[in-house]
């Protein structure tokens, strides 16, 4: 069966999980503590750099996100967040490296000051800035008439960017000021998938501490 290394927190491992459950997949949730486990000799022999979320099916073994994604694409095709229309690929993709180029960076200072470990103010200021350049793009990217970022089809954009979205209000960053992206949220938030992953408060307030060990190595 396959395997999937997670934490309930993490927005890497949320983008797969849910995905596994959108796939009505089989599959066996490991619970990462990422005070130690990750450094594991067992762990770094799934991936040397210590990271969420690794797939393991069978003998493969894979880590990287958005590569396990294209591993469960290709391998259960029956139910496709891919579309095949050119244009649809590209902005696809686009969206999923937006997501996880740009708001990593601008998350972890914010994340920082929330959790009061030192970071200057023109970083603050530079994160917030990146946050409302990629929020303004999925509103601009997003239809009023349609569920999804491809109209009515739910793709791996919806999958990546909403499970990467759906934290930033924790951060303090409202949404209020994008209409289009507060409705494909909420849409994304009725479903069993959204719902099942979603991390509950008492899970958010318990990893703070976690959070901020991590963070003052940073
Ligand atoms: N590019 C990687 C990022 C993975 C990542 O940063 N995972 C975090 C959790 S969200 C992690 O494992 N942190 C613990 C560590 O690096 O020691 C991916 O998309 O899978």
């Amino acid at each position: 069966m396959l395997q999937l290394y997670y934490s309930r927190l993490s927005i890497n491992a949320r983008r797969v999980w849910v995905t596994l459950l959108e796939k009505n997949l089989e599959f066996e949730l490991i619970l990462m503590k990422l005070n130690g486990d990750q450094f594991k000799p067992e762990f770094l022999k799934l991936n040397p750099f210590h990271h969420i979320p690794v797939l393991v099916d069978e003998d493969f073994k894979i880590f990287e996100s958005l590569a396990i994604l294209d591993y469960l694409e290709a391998k259960y095709s029956e139910s496709s967040f891919m579309p095949t229309d050119a244009k649809d690929i590209a902005k696809v993709r686009t969206i999923e490296l937006v997501t996880v180029n740009e708001l990593p960076p601008a998350s972890i200072i914010l994340m920082k000051d929330m959790l009061d470990v030192p970071v200057e103010d023109k970083q603050i200021e530079k994160a917030n800035q990146t946050m409302a350049t990629a929020l303004q793009y999925f509103e601009d990217n997003l239809d009023a008439n349609s569920s999804y970022f491809v109209g009515e089809q739910l793709t791996y954009a919806d999958i990546v960017a909403g499970t990467a979205v759906s934290a930033i209000p924790s951060l303090g960053i409202s949404l209020e000021s994008y209409p289009k992206v507060s409705k494909w949220l909420a849409n994304l938030q009725q479903r069993d998938s959204w719902q099942q992953t979603a991390p509950s408060p008492e899970d958010i307030e318990k990893s703070k501490a976690v959070m901020k060990a991590i963070l003052q190595k940073r």
